[in-house]
């Protein structure tokens, strides 16, 4: 595509040690959005997803179920990779830490950063954490009442004594700090940026980068022994799937540096800290953006397998549907909270803001179009005050939730667009087509005309949240399909009067709970 606009993000990859659940569904959604909302507004667009197959956790959950970790982790990955149909993810690429690409780029970068000497040889003595992939220091520990130690995500630690490379990550404390000083729109949310740069005002310790007890992972070069850190392996992915150790061609020089990496706020410090590092370590540009969203309870309480109350998006999708849920989760909850899931709030934004707000603002407006109108677009005459003031906050929603989704405020770029969807439903109340049928036939055509073409801008809008549901609606306008970027909004492609609408049908049903015992 010729275009300077380019937009690179990526989700984090998922470790193959478990199936799926609403929190993996989540991030990618997000990005999945950004990825979709870029592309109709002109950019050549990577989106990046894949699974983090190396590393203890992994290796451990594999030998629990009796199966060779490769075997494992071919039949775990392909199940995210099922999610990305189910959830109508637009990825461009699925990487897998497995992959021989992957071996070539990390033990790459190893070299670079042997070669620059900031890797050196050593012992490691410590706690380690195998379920969060994460050494702690003794002072990070929680230890309970019985005096057990845990690690503050609540994971167990062990105590661990081994042969290690370490990373000069205590080198890097002031040029870190300059980085986000430099860059203060790299990690978002602000609350978030204050919490990593205390933590590397605190001061930084080398980082333990390779481990000699355990096999399944990526050897360090010429030291087979050593098995490369998870977190050094997992985050090189971001520059795998660009081509590297390529850099100077293809698609790392086109894409790199990404524009976001999207992560959960338990990955934070790997992204915003070690990553940068590691990169301008190894003489690379560190990413552009990194942002940490919330996590999601369950009806009030923490989503854990133990509790058995892990949510699994292909159940909720086939209850609910797709685009429901995928409204849902980007509307419920401000982008960077904590946000907690119940079925009752979710029936509550289908029935109220999809099946009521915008459901009968299209049906009721495409109904009388097909009765009164003869199945076409309607002619206008002159635009009054109150059209202008419609056509004016349909044409202004493109700058206004572009710059929401540039800061990946997704509710308030949705809340942008329910207004003008409220306000129609208001202007339909106010004008009343249905009066002016009998009285005045010709203005009644006008008001159909401009509401017809707000829903055009809201549907439009609307894609990258809601993909399928928004074709449907666009289809019923008759917007043929390369006419549906944002370089078609406003006045100069608006509807033309006496188009052909095919017989419109409700894009969002009520949702109906089933009696208990019915
Ligand atoms: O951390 N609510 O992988 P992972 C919201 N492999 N998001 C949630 C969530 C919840 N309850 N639970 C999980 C890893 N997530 C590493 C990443 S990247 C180089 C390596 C999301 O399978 C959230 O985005 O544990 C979190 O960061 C991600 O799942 C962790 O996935």
């Amino acid at each position: 595509m010729a275009t300077s606009k380019r937009y690179y993000v990526t989700t984090p990859i998922y470790y193959v040690n478990d199936v799926p659940h609403i929190g993996h569904a989540y991030t990618t959604l997000a990005c999945d959005v950004l990825a979709r909302f870029k592309r109709l507004d002109g950019f050549d667009v990577k989106f990046l997803s894949g699974t983090d197959e190396h590393g203890q956790k992994v290796e451990k959950s594999a030998t629990e179920k009796d199966i060779d970790p490769q075997t494992f982790t071919d039949s775990v990955s392909q199940n995210f990779r099922d999610l990305l149909g189910t959830m109508n993810f637009s990825t461009d690429d699925f990487i897998r830490t497995t992959e021989e690409r992957h071996k070539i780029s990390v033990q790459a970068l190893w070299k670079r950063l042997l070669d620059a000497g900031e890797i050196y040889l050593g012992s490691y003595s410590g706690w380690y954490a195998v379920r969060d992939e994460a050494f702690y220091g003794e002072g990070e520990l929680i230890t309970d009442k019985d005096g057990n130690k845990t690690a503050p995500s609540g994971a167990a630690v062990e105590w661990v004594e081994e042969p290690s490379y370490f990373f000069k990550l205590s080198s890097w404390q002031d040029k870190l700090l300059k980085f986000y000083d430099d860059n203060p729109d790299f990690i978002a949310p602000k609350s978030r940026r204050n919490e990593v740069t205390s933590f590397v005002s605190g001061g930084l310790m080398d980082l333990s980068v390779s481990r000699t007890t355990f096999k399944w992972g990526i050897p360090v070069p010429g030291d087979d022994e050593h098995i490369m850190y998870v977190w050094l392996d997992a985050l090189t992915n971001y520059i795998t799937a660009v081509g590297f150790p390529e850099t100077e061609t293809g698609e790392y020089a086109t894409y790199w540096p990404a524009d976001l990496h999207m992560v959960g706020k338990d990955i934070l410090r790997f992204h915003a800290v070690y990553w940068p590092a590691f990169l301008m370590a190894a003489g690379l540009e560190p990413p552009k953006r990194v942002f940490a969203h919330g996590w999601w309870t369950n009806e009030g309480q923490k989503i854990s397998k133990s509790l058995g109350n892990v949510i699994d998006p292909i159940e909720l999708v086939e209850t609910y549907g797709l685009d429901q849920v995928r409204y849902f989760l980007l509307r419920e909850v401000p982008f960077g909270n904590d946000g907690d899931f119940s079925r009752k709030a979710l029936i509550g934004r289908m029935n109220g803001e999809l099946a009521n707000d915008l459901g009968n603002l299209s049906q009721r407006v495409l109904s009388m179009v097909n009765k009164n109108c003869e199945g076409a677009v309607p002619r206008h005459g002159e635009f009054s005050d109150a059209d202008n003031v419609m056509l004016g906050a349909a044409h202004g929603l493109l700058n206004s939730v572009r710059e929401h989704i540039d800061a990946q405020s997704f509710n308030e770029a949705i809340e942008t667009i329910w207004l003008v969807i409220r306000a129609s439903n208001a202007y339909v109340d106010a004008q009343a087509p249905w009066k002016l049928k009998k009285e005045d036939p010709a203005r009644m055509e006008t008001v159909l005309y401009v509401l017809a073409e707000t829903i055009r801008h809201i549907a439009v809008m609307l894609q990258s949240f809601m993909p399928q549901t928004m074709e449907r609606m666009l289809d019923q306008l008759a917007i043929s399909p390369e006419h549906r970027s944002f370089e078609f909004l406003g006045s100069e492609h608006a509807l033309v009067s006496g188009t052909e609408l095919p017989k419109p049908e409700g894009v969002f049903p009520r949702f109906v709970e089933e009696e208990e015992g019915a």
